[in-house]
């Protein structure tokens, strides 16, 4: 028996020094010390030995058992150890190596000027405020002064959603709900996305942007709206710009007027740019009619306002020369990357 131990202990070392991967180091651990291992079957016929010899072969039997138990510990830790060092030398990184560039992508043109835009009346201390593109019928026409029978209230120009919800045509629905909610002094523009019932052609798309200003104090006069407006202009388009008001009539100002900037190509003369005119239509502003006031809950009486709406995909346009609305919307990034 003493014979079969040294012959267990001999093997079973020898194999544990030999093996490669844990997996090895797990079925040599089950076939030495397992249940059905050879060290348990051993002990297993101790009975047959006399009890001098039970003792003596006991003692040699867990010292064969801790000795191989500490091999396979010492041997498990070496692989381990290898499989670390392997690890890291396959997941080894060259700091020094130049980056991957990181591809940069760039400001829709549409805005880059309303970005300007917003810059030169946040300037002058206006607020930039925005609201829901679904709007009731009340916010988008009637608190506006558009009679029911005004023809942009018809469905061939408006998404209606039901009889009272359409799709915003306009962003003064934003002004409205501002009047509600502020007290004047109110100085703000709301630029977004607006709706109208027309088919895609180089100047027609069913959403476009716009950009609407209000402001709102005692003894706002059409002074105020001039000076506000030529300052935006001068600073949009260039401290030399020319402006002329021409009368005009909206629903929602009395009264109104549309500023047109003097033709940067003829100087007045008329040209092609300007399509023979020598003016360039710009935008659409007023004095806020006292019924809208009032629908925004804010007495005439006692305070007055301008207003001034106009499209930024004309801007835009105007600005880099182009010719179709339809690339604004189709995401080609040839086109696209050519700005900001
Ligand atoms: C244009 C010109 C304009 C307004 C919009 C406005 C808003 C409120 C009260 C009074 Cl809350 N007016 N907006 C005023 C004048 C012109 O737009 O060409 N629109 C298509």
């Amino acid at each position: 028996m003493k014979n079969q131990l040294e012959e267990i202990r001999k093997s079973a070392l020898a194999s544990i020094k030999s093996a490669e991967v844990l997996s090895d180091i797990e079925a040599l651990r089950v076939k030495c010390l397992g249940k059905k291992g050879e060290l348990t079957s051993i002990l297993k016929q101790m009975g047959k030995l006399s009890p001098e010899e039970r003792p003596v072969i006991g003692q040699l039997a867990n010292e064969i058992r801790s000795k191989i138990e500490q091999t396979i510990d010492e041997k498990t830790k070496e692989i381990k150890a290898k499989e670390q060092e392997k690890k890291l030398l396959a997941e080894k990184i060259d700091v020094t190596l130049p980056g991957k560039p990181v591809k940069l992508g760039s400001r829709h043109p549409l805005t880059v000027v309303l970005d300007d835009i917003k810059e030169i009346f946040i300037g002058m201390g206006f607020d930039i405020v925005d609201g829901p593109e679904v709007e009731l019928d009340y916010y988008n026409f009637e608190a506006l002064n558009i009679p029911k029978d005004h023809p942009a209230r018809d469905t061939q120009d408006t998404f209606y959603i039901t009889d009272n919800i359409l799709l915003r045509t306009q962003t003064s629905p934003v002004q409205i709900r501002v009047m509600e909610k502020q007290k004047p002094p109110i100085r703000i523009i709301s630029p977004g996305r607006v709706y109208r019932s027309d088919a895609v052609d180089a100047t027609h798309s069913p959403v476009f942007h716009q950009i609407e200003g209000l402001v709102v104090d005692k003894g706002i006069t059409f002074a105020d709206l001039k000076g506000t407006l030529e300052t935006f202009v001068k600073r949009l388009y260039g401290e030399d710009t020319v402006v002329r008001f021409r009368p005009h009539h909206f629903p929602f100002t009395e009264p109104s007027a549309e500023l047109d900037v003097q033709c940067f190509n003829c100087h007045g003369e008329g040209c092609r740019l300007c399509k023979g005119e020598g003016w360039i239509e710009i935008l659409g502003c007023g004095m806020v009619h006292p019924d809208v006031l009032r629908n925004g809950g804010i007495d005439p009486e006692e305070y007055s306002g301008f207003a001034l709406g106009y499209g930024l995909e004309r801007v835009c346009m105007r600005r880099y020369g182009i010719d179709d609305l339809r690339l604004f919307f189709e995401n080609d990034v040839r086109f696209l990357k050519q700005f900001d």
